[in-house]
């Protein structure tokens, strides 16, 4: 890839593809719709695009880079859900300041407990600003 086309990817500390879906948006309980996204995090913000499958299809700094949503770290909590959360297995729980709780999961063990390390660092290194 030309170097011009990948500032996001140099700039990104760790992308991949998991499931997510939120569960409160502004504070308010949201319908679950868990889809399989590419996640890239880039500092203290977490950003998901949606259908890209294997994530071969990305194309960073191309059209189909804007993302679908983007989740601000900055002063976050990171746990792994309860049970009562989901019934799923690997399931991590992100609540922002702003009101919205995300579940994040993998059916990689190391994957998932990547995310919750990288994910981690970034809040506590994020956590003041
Ligand atoms: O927490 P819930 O409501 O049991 O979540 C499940 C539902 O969202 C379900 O969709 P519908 O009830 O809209 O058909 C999903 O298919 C499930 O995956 C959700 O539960 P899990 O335990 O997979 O997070």
């Amino acid at each position: 890839l030309p170097l011009q086309s990948t500032p996001q990817l140099l700039a990104s500390e760790k992308c991949g593809v998991l499931n997510v879906t939120k569960i409160t948006e502004h504070g308010k309980k949201v319908r679950k719709n868990w889809t399989s996204s590419w996640a890239v995090l880039q500092g203290s913000t977490l950003l998901f695009a949606k259908g890209q499958g294997g994530g071969t299809g990305w194309k960073f700094g191309g059209s189909q880079s804007k993302p679908e949503f983007t989740v601000d770290l900055r002063g976050a909590i990171l746990e792994w859900a309860s049970k009562d959360k989901s019934s799923k297995k690997r399931v991590l729980e992100l609540k922002t300041r702003q009101g919205t709780e995300l579940l994040i999961q993998s059916e990689n063990d190391t994957v998932i407990n990547d995310w919750y390390k990288a994910l981690g660092e970034m809040i506590s290194t994020h956590a003041w600003e």
